[in-house]
């Protein structure tokens, strides 16, 4: 009797328990490593359905944190998508696989003033995703005033309600850019004085986040995110009252990009899947969700009036006050090791 429910219940578990077994066994997997917030809901589906795979998507919220996970050794992620500065420090770390673009014919699509840039000169190793800007989504209900510097971020009327980028190079190029100095500053002076700054709006703010932070804002727990442009405007798009500006004293600009690590396990399905999201349909779809402005030129026509609206203001603002961040080389240990400081204070 008890020998037969054993079995019973061995076969009712292999019922329940094979499907799942089989699906991930059976079919080629990618695993795809991606900023938060930066794809639609059809997209991976419709890849695994069309191509008969199976997609890991996991999300980060900075350069720094993907280089963490590279550099620790095997990853195991076959698709990532480095900031422009940070492909730079990757393939100067041999971490980045040369790509393949005969098996990425969709690369007709991207704009070509977006290609061949210093970062990665004749795109050997990456190609263009997305491109946008940081600056500081609000509250214009709650905060009184114009916001127009980086000034209000470091106000104490708003104590509590400011929320910062927890990212190095975004947070202490802001109080950098504040000051009047460039955003890539290696000078001593300079970033001390950054340093001290950022340390005295401690006790002001209400937390440093990256990814969620805009959920803040509209939740109303924040009032100032110091954020990147498309998790803003997706936010504004739910509540008209919140606003997105590049402060006067000027911002930073990126452009991130598709890339297969060194140690890809699956690099022909990678090259298959950057190709797929360079689809001129898929990539419209995708940019009209996440908010940031899409590299596709063959897109344009397809993207809602509201982002198109947004590339073009955005286009004419780049010139005057964005400047890209860029790989500081020996100094990076400097504005780590300032970063470090800020963040135990
Ligand atoms: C999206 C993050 C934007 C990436 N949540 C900034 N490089």
């Amino acid at each position: 009797m008890q020998y037969k429910w054993i079995v019973t219940l061995g076969i009712a578990v292999l019922i329940v328990v094979m499907p799942c077994v089989t699906h991930a066994a059976g079919k080629p997997v990618l695993n795809v490593y991606n900023w938060d917030d930066y794809i639609d809901e059809e997209t991976i589906p419709e890849f695994e359905k069309q191509f008969g795979v199976t997609v890991n998507y996991d999300v980060y919220d900075s350069n720094e944190s993907l280089l963490a996970k590279l550099q620790a050794g095997a990853s195991g992620f076959d698709v990532v998508f480095p900031s422009d500065y940070m492909i730079k420090i990757m393939i100067q770390l041999d971490l980045l696989e040369p790509l393949d673009t005969s098996k990425i014919p969709n690369i007709a699509n991207l704009d070509p003033g977006l290609l061949d840039q210093a970062f990665d000169p004749g795109n050997r190793y990456s190609l263009p995703y997305t491109w946008g800007t940081a600056g500081i989504g609000y509250r214009a209900d709650k905060v009184t005033g114009p916001v127009e510097s980086w000034a209000i971020m470091f106000d104490p009327k708003y104590t509590g309600r400011i929320v910062m980028l927890d990212d190095v190079r975004e947070t202490l190029g802001a109080a950098l850019k504040y000051l009047g100095y460039p955003l890539n500053s290696t000078n001593p002076a300079e970033l001390a004085q950054a340093k001290e700054l950022l340390i005295h709006q401690k006790s002001i703010i209400k937390a440093y986040a990256s990814a969620q932070a805009e959920q803040m804002l509209l939740s109303g727990d924040a009032w100032l995110v110091h954020n990147w442009s498309g998790d803003i405007y997706r936010v504004a798009a739910e509540n008209s009252a919140i606003k997105y500006v590049i402060p006067k004293e000027g911002s930073s600009k990126f452009i991130d990009n598709c890339a297969i690590p060194k140690t890809a396990q699956n690099k022909e399905l990678a090259h298959q899947f950057i190709n797929f999201l360079l689809n001129a349909e898929v990539d419209a779809r995708i940019h009209n969700q996440i908010q940031y402005l899409t590299a596709n030129k063959a897109a344009l026509p397809l993207l809602d009036e509201a982002l198109r609206h947004t590339m073009e203001t955005m286009s004419a603002e780049s010139a005057a006050k964005l400047e890209y961040i860029e790989d500081l080389g020996r100094d990076t240990r400097l504005w780590d090791r300032i970063w470090t400081e800020i963040k135990a204070h």
